[in-house]
């Protein structure tokens, strides 16, 4: 074998030279793009996790990635997908697409899309915090300092969450667009992009084809419905009662759900932290359980998933995707759903399928329809998406399961590189490299060893 196809086999050491070097190497000043091309910008939920790796290295720059995304934040509370970098271009749907000039909610000093993404902003700050403890007395207190700034803007973004995107008080969050979801082109979303009818959708070019394989991004027939929907908001002015209305996609998202009841426990722990008025906590308590009473009508015992719920077709998505294991997510497992979830983690179609690579779980289970090992999110691993489960199972105190998952996932990224995504029976990095989310999590388990 010669020097160059030796796989290459990175110590911690050299992986997390190597991810500091990226999160640098991305970093935008005070906030960090996504990808060095592909992804240009901002991301809210990648920024959360990218300041969980960054607590690693400095709790102080940390929180300044979440004060950037924000001060972003719009007038409904609703923290947007992306925060544009004006010196970038070469991203496409652009802010002028985006259109938010004309939405009376937007932000008044940044570009921002119109959407959202999974909030797990709160969990991110109560981590750098709990980082901080442990840094001596000055890091600590400018911690505590900033989670009494970032408090009131996560408790508007909770309450925007818990109202606006649930008008039933059902305990799910509804999605207006599969971006919302994080998991851009699930199979999950098959069904209600296919029912949605393309109408005088502005002309557009794709500027993520020129930065990635066309054979593993979405295709052409579903950019068209992402933007179409794009537009059916931009049309609407962002108007949460009229997307409500005239959105051609509204789902009830359980991954994201989960997230939030998640999310909504790390509220509660900074709002102890802050001295928060107890009325507030009545609120988050009530959301929290609210959520939790929501999936558990979604679970789908023959399954053993819990399943998305689609408002327009009045149905549930059955399809088996990473998002099925939203209870996990959420915690507060009762003894049997904890054997349901667990059994279904590490059964074939999951953890136990005898081709996967590394034992981490791919987007979509490759028993069920939909999956493609390359393209996105229909079958491969993500490592962030590791991490929370990761953080799941230890929080549910599965703490061997946990640490499983980590050392299966730091071995997936022990090629270097940094991959956005992996396939998952080659263990080969796929989409974007030097993925900013990728390094920060592959810190945030290095220091965990
Ligand atoms: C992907 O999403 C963007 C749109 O938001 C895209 O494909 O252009 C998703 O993987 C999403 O979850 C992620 O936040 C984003 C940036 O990493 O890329």
């Amino acid at each position: 074998m010669s020097t160059t196809d030796r796989p290459i086999a990175l110590t911690p050491e050299e992986m997390a030279a190597q991810a500091v070097a990226v999160l640098r190497a991305n970093d935008l000043g005070g906030w960090t793009k996504a990808a060095p091309r592909l992804y240009p910008h901002q991301w809210s939920w990648d920024s959360a996790f990218i300041a969980i790796g960054l607590a690693r290295l400095d709790t102080r720059r940390a929180a300044q990635e979440l004060r950037v995304l924000f001060a972003a934040q719009w007038a409904t509370g609703m923290v947007p997908h992306i925060v544009f970098n004006p010196a970038a271009s070469g991203y496409f749907p652009d802010p002028e697409r985006w259109g938010i000039t004309t939405a009376p909610a937007r932000p008044s000093d940044a570009l921002t899309s119109g959407m959202c993404q999974p909030p797990v902003h709160a969990i991110a700050a109560h981590a750098i915090w709990a980082i901080a403890q442990e840094r001596g007395e000055a890091e600590a207190a400018d911690a505590t300092a900033f989670l009494r700034e970032i408090y009131p803007r996560l408790l508007a973004w909770h309450r925007y969450l818990a109202t606006e995107r649930d008008p039933e008080r059902s305990g799910l969050v509804t999605i207006y667009h599969p971006w919302e979801s994080g998991a851009d082109n699930s199979p999950a979303w098959d069904s209600a992009l296919a029912a949605i009818t393309v109408e005088d959708l502005p002309p557009y070019e794709r500027h993520d084809l020129k930065h990635a394989d066309p054979s593993m991004r979405p295709t052409m027939a579903e950019y068209d419905r992402y933007l179409w929907i794009v537009e059916v908001m931009r049309r609407g002015r962002y108007d949460e009662a009229t997307t409500y209305r005239t959105n051609p996609f509204l789902v009830k998202a359980v991954w994201f759900s989960a997230i939030f009841v998640a999310a909504n426990d790390a509220l509660l722990e900074i709002a102890a932290i802050v001295d928060a008025p107890d009325a507030d906590r009545a609120h988050i308590i009530e959301w929290r359980d609210r959520g939790l009473r929501g999936l558990d009508e979604r679970w789908e015992a023959n399954l053993n998933l819990c399943l998305d719920y689609d408002l327009r077709a009045a149905s549930p998505i059955r399809v088996q995707v990473m998002g099925g294991f939203a209870p996990l997510v959420a915690g507060h497992l009762t003894p049997e759903r904890r054997a349901a979830v667990l059994a279904t983690l590490d059964g074939p179609a999951w953890l136990g399928h005898p081709r996967l690579r590394w034992p981490v779980p791919p987007s979509t289970s490759p028993e069920g329809p939909g999956f493609d090992p390359r393209r996105y999110w229909r079958g491969p691993t993500w490592p962030v998406m590791n991490w929370l489960f990761w953080w799941a199972l230890r929080r549910a105190g599965e703490t061997e399961r946990a640490d499983a998952l980590r050392r299966a996932s730091l071995n997936q990224l022990r090629g270097g590189g940094f991959g956005e995504y992996y396939e998952p029976f080659t263990g080969e990095p796929l989409g974007s490299l030097d993925q900013s989310w990728t390094a920060a999590m592959a810190l945030d388990w290095i220091a965990e060893q």
